[in-house]
C-alpha cells in the first residue's frame, strides 16, 4: 500500500477556517479540503494559500469544496461552521440556528466521512459537541471539542506578563465549560514547577495583593474572549481558537500523547456522568485516549459543580428546542 498525506478537512470557511487551513498548510499536517456553503470562497481562500506554497516550502494539497463529497476520506475534520450573535437576536434564536447548522454538518460528517476524528470549535461549544456526538453516533474518543487550549493559553499568557517569565515556562490550565463558569485552576498553576501564587507574593511582599493581582487574571481569562471581541468589533477571535485546533489536531495525527484540556465526554471522571465538559486528557493517535484526573479542593470542586449546571442548561435549551 502506497504512503499518503493525512486528510484535514474544515468545515467552515470563515475566519478560524482561513487561520486553520493556512497553519495546516505551514506545519504540514496534511492535505485540506474546505467545505463552506458560500460559493467560491473556500476554493478562493484555499488557492490563495495555496499560491504561496513555493514561498513558505510545504508541499501540502489545499482544495475548497461545497459538496460534502469534497470531504470523502478524512482523517480529521474540525468544525467552525456557525453563525455569531447578531443584534435583536435571543441566545435561543443563536442556539436555534447554529444547532441547525450543526445538525447538517454532523450528517454530512457521519455521510461522508465516517471513520473521521471530529474536532469542534463553533458555539455554544459545549451543546455543539455534543450535538455532533448525538448525530454522528461516533464513539466518544473521536468527538471532542476545543476550548481549553485557548482558555488555557490565555491564562498561562497573562501570568507570563504579569510575571515577566517566557510563557514556554508557564503551565496552567482552565477546565469546565468555555463560558463564564470555566475555572482556571490558580493551585496548579507554575512557572517551571514553582507555584505562581508563591512568585506572586515574592513580587509584591504581600498575600493579599498576590490575591488581588491573581483574581484579576482569573477574572480577566473568563472575559478574554469578550475582551478581543469588544476592540474587533466586527467579530470574535480567530488566530488563537485557531492555533488551539491545530495544537490538538498536531497531537492526533503524531499521536503525541499530550495532555490537554478538552471538550471531553465523562463517564464518571470528575463525578459527572454523560456529559461533555472541559478537563485535561491525553490526546494521540485514537483521539482522547484518557481523561486525566486532578484532585479539586471543596472550593475548585464548587466551582466546577457551577460550570457543570451551566453546560446543564445549555443541554436543556437544546431539548426544549428538539435538537438531543
Ligand atoms: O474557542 C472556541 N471554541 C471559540 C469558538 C473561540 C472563538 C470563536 N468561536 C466560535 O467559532 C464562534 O462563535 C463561531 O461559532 C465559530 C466560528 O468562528 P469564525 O470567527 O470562524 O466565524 P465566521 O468567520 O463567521 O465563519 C463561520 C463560517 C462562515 O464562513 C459561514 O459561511 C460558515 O461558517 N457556515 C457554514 N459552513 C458550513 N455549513 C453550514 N451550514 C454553514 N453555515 C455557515
Amino acid at each position: 500500500m502506497a504512503f499518503k498525506r493525512p486528510k484535514i478537512a474544515l468545515i467552515g470557511g470563515g475566519q478560524i477556517g482561513g487561520v486553520l487551513a493556512q497553519l495546516s498548510a505551514l506545519r504540514e499536517l496534511g492535505d485540506v479540503v474546505m467545505f463552506d456553503i458560500v460559493e467560491d470562497m473556500p476554493q478562493g481562500k484555499t488557492l490563495d494559500i495555496g499560491e504561496a506554497s513555493r514561498v513558505d516550502g510545504f508541499d501540502i494539497e489545499l482544495k475548497g469544496t461545497n459538496e460534502y463529497k469534497g470531504i470523502e476520506g478524512s482523517d480529521v475534520v474540525i468544525v467552525t461552521a456557525g453563525l455569531p450573535r447578531k443584534p435583536g437576536m435571543s441566545r435561543d434564536d443563536l442556539l436555534t440556528k447554529n444547532a441547525g447548522i450543526m445538525k447538517q454538518v454532523a450528517e454530512g460528517i457521519r455521510d461522508y466521512a465516517p471513520d473521521s476524528y471530529v474536532i469542534v470549535i463553533s458555539n455554544p461549544l459545549d451543546a455543539m459537541v455534543t450535538l455532533m456526538k448525538e448525530v454522528t453516533g461516533f464513539p466518544t474518543n473521536r468527538v471532542f471539542g476545543q476550548a481549553g487550549v485557548l482558555d488555557s493559553s490565555r491564562f498561562s499568557s497573562f501570568i507570563a506578563w504579569e510575571l515577566g517569565v517566557s510563557v514556554k515556562d508557564v503551565n496552567a490550565l482552565v477546565l469546565g465549560g468555555h463560558g463564564d463558569t470555566m475555572v482556571p485552576l490558580v493551585r496548579y498553576a507554575n512557572v517551571n514547577g514553582a507555584p505562581v501564587m508563591e512568585l506572586l507574593e515574592r513580587k509584591y511582599g504581600d498575600a493579599n495583593k498576590a490575591k488581588e493581582v491573581m483574581d484579576a487574571i482569573v477574572e480577566r481569562t473568563r472575559k478574554a474572549g469578550g475582551e478581543v471581541v469588544g476592540l474587533l468589533k466586527t467579530g470574535s477571535a480567530f488566530y488563537s481558537p485557531a492555533s488551539a485546533a491545530i495544537a490538538m489536531t498536531e497531537a492526533l495525527l503524531r499521536d503525541q500523547k499530550r495532555v490537554l484540556p478538552v471538550c471531553a465526554f465523562l463517564q464518571g471522571e470528575y463525578n459527572v456522568n454523560d456529559m461533555y465538559l472541559g478537563v485535561p486528557a491525553i490526546i494521540g493517535g485514537d483521539g482522547v485516549e484518557k481523561v486525566v484526573e486532578l484532585s479539586l479542593n471543596e472550593e475548585e470542586g464548587k466551582m466546577l459543580d457551577n460550570s457543570v449546571e451551566a453546560v446543564k442548561k445549555l443541554l436543556e435549551d437544546m431539548k426544549r428546542l428538539g435538537f438531543l
